[in-house]
């Protein structure tokens, strides 16, 4: 019996290309080859299947060339690579991978916090550019973590973590604001108080961006936002690109009229602002929040999973678009 067809649109852990060529025949891109949206479309003609990260576009130009497709399975808990109305449309089943990721990415978006804050990366360079001569009193003086107004702006499973860490850990008094309230027992637990938008600019000492990109959370931090928030305030993004306006961010950096970023996520990735390259006060990094190899591989096994549980045994684990199972 000839086995089902799927694509992996990018390179992935070895052991996952034998696991999956138990139950599929497998075209891999293991040399990782940058293929155009065409060169995608073109190699999906007689797949079933497919495996994506957050970086492949699918869409109805790439759908209308796969006319056999019936799954696709990102490997990331964003989904705002897929187009899926479109896919919906076209009986394509999408899923991504939840949960597996929540506390790496809680522990990262800390880490870029904490860097951020105490200007980790700066005064990096500064010493390995042979600048350090001697101690002074107000060398790289940062802002202080614990005991300070922690803001969550989206308050899913991964903004949750985050409000533990800081509560629990560092003492902070957490805010959050979201599209809905959670539970009081969630809120308890997270020791996190609702407030508005605009409150939780204007009070948080450091502000972190957790929310899902859309176009209607496109530009939710812009230059009249920054304009809300305290000059001695820190912005982090782990969330996505274009959830903030990163041209007036650069801007309120340079001016200082915020006091640092930090940034895992840009508008246009792997492209970046070129003035944001320029403020010393940003720690930029290559969206990695969920860069260790245990949770790498456990989402890279759940896209698998989706891929088997739903062409092999007809159950996805984590649909998206469930309905067109029905
Ligand atoms: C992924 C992410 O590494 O899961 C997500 O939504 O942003 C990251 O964890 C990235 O999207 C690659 O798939």
């Amino acid at each position: 019996m000839t086995k089902p067809r799927i694509l992996m649109a990018r390179a992935v852990f070895p052991e996952l290309i034998t696991r999956l060529e138990q139950h599929f025949e497998v075209e891999h891109n293991q040399a990782d080859e940058a293929w155009t949206t065409q060169q995608l479309a073109a190699k999906l003609h007689d797949k079933v299947g497919l495996f994506t990260t957050g970086s492949e576009r699918i869409d109805e130009q790439v759908l209308a060339a796969a006319p056999k497709l019936k799954i696709c399975a990102n490997m990331a808990v964003g989904y705002n690579n897929f187009d899926l109305p479109a896919m919906t449309a076209r009986k394509v089943l999408a899923t991504n991978s939840p949960d597996v990721l929540t506390e790496t990415t809680a522990d990262f978006g800390f880490a870029l916090l904490m860097a951020t804050a105490r200007r980790v990366t700066e005064s990096e360079h500064y010493l390995r550019a042979g600048k350090w001569q001697r101690w002074s009193y107000d060398m790289f003086s940062g802002s202080d973590v614990h005991g300070s107004t922690l803001g969550i702006l989206g308050m899913g499973r991964i903004g949750q973590g985050i409000a533990r860490r800081g509560a629990h850990g560092f003492g902070m008094d957490v805010i959050y604001h979201n599209r809905s309230r959670l539970a009081p027992e969630l809120e308890a637990e997270c020791k996190a108080r609702y407030v508005g938008k605009e409150e939780l600019l204007r009070t948080a000492d450091h502000l972190v961006l957790v929310l899902p990109y859309s176009p209607s959370s496109h530009h939710a931090i812009g230059a009249a936002e920054l304009a809300l928030m305290k000059p001695t305030a820190n912005l982090i993004n782990i969330a996505r690109g274009g959830i903030v306006d990163d041209a007036a961010l650069a801007a309120a950096l340079r001016d200082k009229r915020i006091a640092a970023a930090g940034l895992d996520v840009f508008e246009g990735e792997p492209k970046i602002h070129p003035d944001l390259l320029t403020v010393p006060n940003v720690v930029l990094t290559p969206h990695i929040a969920s860069a260790t190899v245990p949770t790498r591989k456990a989402m890279a096994n759940l896209a698998a999973d989706n891929l088997i549980g739903f062409l092999v045994h007809g159950k996805p684990l984590t649909p998206l678009n469930p309905e067109v199972l029905k």
